[in-house]
């Protein structure tokens, strides 16, 4: 069981930027993981700090904003707001959510600032910076793209890539471009505050490599190992920016200059701490300062080298905080295949889901655990998540505990019975169910959360199993009292089940509560036969999962490709133009109005329709290859556009005597191109 070295434990989850909604790879890489273990050590009745906050600064807010033509202080305002009640929404339990923009956060980031400025960790250099001349500005971080020199990818940011999690400068991109103007930067000169990592090395090797090599995840390890072990070794790391939007750098000369947005977004877990003790009144200190207090960060891949190596390396220098006792690092989550992409709007959002879900955060927390990218990138698809609601939540959860208290409705009145003489079958399940919180705990305070939760389901198959086996529909034909034993055992599996389920599924697990009365347990309860006490009363048995139907989750992919078409027709390229004509050229084509007068198939011809039109000269037969565009009686009657000159061309044995002129889109589909009001058939078009 946890650790009784620990006291109090101060959990952090991944600032999200305020710069768009929160999705289903948001929940998955660290809120359900870090709230399953906070519920856990709740419920073990620990003294827990569970903070997290809005990152409002730093380019991904500022590109937000001039994208929107609006203020950086607007876009955070908006997506603070929206993501507070999503967290909210999907149970995530903050003690306390914060926001980086808030005076205590600017307060504590510039006085952590100042300590290691005036302790001289700060090399103080002048350096070549990319500066965008169109634009007239640096370009830090988000501004500037290029490609990875470590893994080729095109789209790597000026400070880090999220491809292969390195983290880089951005005078290491390969082929710079200007994400404001798309102009290739030049180089600049400009004063900035290094961190020089360097001088951590040995530190960092020892307490990551050496103290924590059993007990970190093997993909943390071997992150922070390819940059403690690079040949170059640890770079030197700018911490403050040319940016007018961020916490200003609290030193002189440094006009016009902000905090490097990940230094001081990870010190928005302190700030939400000390806005957290403030309203309860208690001292935040002990919860970063004290040695008997368990720190553990939860974040995604992308994040590991500055929860792990800079942020550690700014609490160690300035010599009064504790350091993470783990970071437990998921790796990406991709949706039906492709990489989540808010800019694709290839992404299942938290906000859309409950309008669509209103009451299946659980079935979304639960999908998202079994699949948890826990040590590689993993996959959600919407038939998994109706394959696993229906099997696993509908048929063995819900199915369990709905018999249990149902069949105690039907034959004993809604009373929980006596408890008789046991049989083998009996002492089994008793034997088992004592087993299943230890095995349960075991998982979860080794980060396990998928494995855990599959101890779950077992246990609630276990019940399932159970009343399979004791069959109480038919004992209780000639044996009530050997039906009471059966139905007490049973209830106080699903009592055991809720308990080891509420850190995964908390809305599940409250409606068990509810239906048993059950208030004020915790995991130090689970694993006893006899929580629910003979004789008392239970509730009517609440609904916690229903079947999804195969229309529903295909709507939900057809709403995915329908925005994929969407998105690519935003972005495709349109056909490169043709070589240049001359005026002459052109003067050349007579384009005429044309009435359709008669449309008909081509016999053995799937693309071919035989059309007659009016040209005002005189009635022409075409043949337009419009037969897979067009219905004939689309366009009987219509005013079309036509290349009345074009010599005839013989075509399946018929004269084509000119062109029907269309528009074709970039996605092959074909348009008509008509005048925006009746005009005489024969009006020429220049
Ligand atoms: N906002 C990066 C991200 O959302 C950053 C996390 C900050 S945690 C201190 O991936
Ligand atoms: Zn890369």
């Amino acid at each position: 069981m946890e650790n009784s070295k620990f006291n109090r434990y101060t959990i952090t989850a991944a600032l999200p930027y305020a710069n768009g909604p929160l999705h289903i790879g948001h929940l998955a890489g660290c809120y359900i993981p870090s709230d399953i273990y906070v519920r856990y050590l709740r419920s073990l009745g620990k003294e827990v700090a569970y903070v997290c906050g809005s990152d409002e600064h730093g380019v991904a807010i500022t590109i937000k904003a001039k994208k929107e033509g609006i203020t950086p202080q607007e876009v955070v305002n908006r997506y603070h707001e929206q993501m507070k009640k999503s967290f909210v929404d999907f149970g995530i339990s903050f003690n306390h959510y914060s926001r980086t923009s808030s005076k205590v956060h600017h307060e504590t980031a510039s006085g952590l600032f100042r300590n290691l400025f005036e302790k001289g960790e700060f090399l103080e250099q002048s350096t070549e910076q990319y500066f965008d001349e169109e634009a007239g500005q640096f370009l830090a971080d988000r501004y500037i793209e290029g490609t990875c020199p470590k893994c080729g990818n095109e789209n790597a940011y000026g400070d880090q890539c999220e491809k292969c999690g390195s983290s880089l400068s951005p005078t290491d991109l390969i082929n710079p471009k200007s994400k404001l103007s798309g102009n290739t930067p030049v180089l600049k000169e400009t004063k900035h505050w290094f961190l020089d990592l360097a001088r951590y090395t040995d530190f960092l090797k020892n307490w990551i490599l050496v103290e924590h090599q059993n007990d970190w995840k093997n993909n943390v390890l071997g992150q922070c190992r390819s940059w403690l072990e690079a040949g170059d070794g640890l770079q030197a790391r700018s911490m403050t920016r040319d940016m007018d939007w961020g916490i200003p750098v609290p030193v002189e000369g440094a006009e016009g200059k902000v905090l490097y947005v990940w230094f001081d977004a990870p010190i928005g877990y302190i700030s939400s701490t000390k806005e957290w003790a403030a309203e309860k009144g208690i001292d935040w200190e002990p919860y970063w300062k004290s040695k008997d207090t368990k720190l553990v960060h939860f974040i995604g891949k992308d994040n590991i080298v500055f929860h792990c190596i800079i942020f550690p390396a700014i609490l160690k220098t300035h010599g009064e905080f504790i350091l993470p006792d783990n970071v437990p690092a998921n790796e990406f989550l991709n949706l039906e295949g492709d990489k989540i992409s808010t800019s694709r709007n290839w992404a299942v959002w938290l906000h859309e889901y409950l309008e669509e879900f209103p009451d299946k955060q659980d079935v979304l927390r639960y999908v998202l655990t079994a699949n948890a990218p826990e040590t590689k990138d993993n996959d959600f698809t919407w038939k998994d998540y109706q394959s696993r609601n229906n099997s696993e939540l509908v048929a063995i959860f819900g199915n369990f505990v709905n018999r249990a208290v149902v069949l105690t409705h039907k034959f004993f009145d809604g009373k929980v019975p006596q408890l008789g003489a046991l049989n083998d079958i009996d002492k089994d399940a008793i034997e088992t169910l004592k087993a299943f919180p230890d095995k349960i705990a075991a998982s979860i305070e080794r980060y396990r959360f998928r494995e855990a939760l599959s101890y779950v389901m077992d246990f609630a198959r276990l019940g399932n199993k159970y009343l399979a086996d004791t069959e109480p529909w038919k004992t209780i034909k000639d044996d009530k009292g050997r039906t009471g034993t059966i139905l007490n055992i049973a209830l106080n599996i699903a009592a055991n089940l809720a308990i080891v389920a509420e850190p995964f599924l908390p809305f599940t697990a409250a409606k068990i509560y509810g239906m048993f009365n059950m208030e004020g347990l915790g995991w130090k309860d689970a694993g006893n036969s006899d929580i629910l006490e003979t004789g008392i009363s239970i509730n009517p048995a609440a609904l916690l999962f229903d079947k999804i139907e195969d229309h529903v989750v295909e709507a939900q992919v057809n709403k995915l490709m329908e925005s994929k078409k969407q998105n690519e027709l935003a972005n495709a390229v349109a056909a490169p133009m043709k070589d240049m004509i001359t005026y002459d050229d052109f003067a050349k084509l007579d384009m005429r109005v044309v009435k359709v007068l008669s449309a008909e198939p081509m016999p053995k011809s799937k693309k071919l329709l035989r059309l007659t039109v009016e040209t005002g000269l005189g009635v022409k037969t075409v043949l337009s290859g419009v037969a897979e565009h067009f219905k004939p009686e689309d366009l009987i009657g219509k005013q079309v556009t036509m290349l009345i000159n074009l010599a005839p061309r013989k075509m399946m044995g018929v004269d084509s005597e000119g062109m029907i002129l269309m528009a074709e889109d970039r996605d092959g589909r074909l348009r008509l191109l008509q005048p925006n009001e009746h005009t005489g058939n024969g009006s020429t078009i220049s």
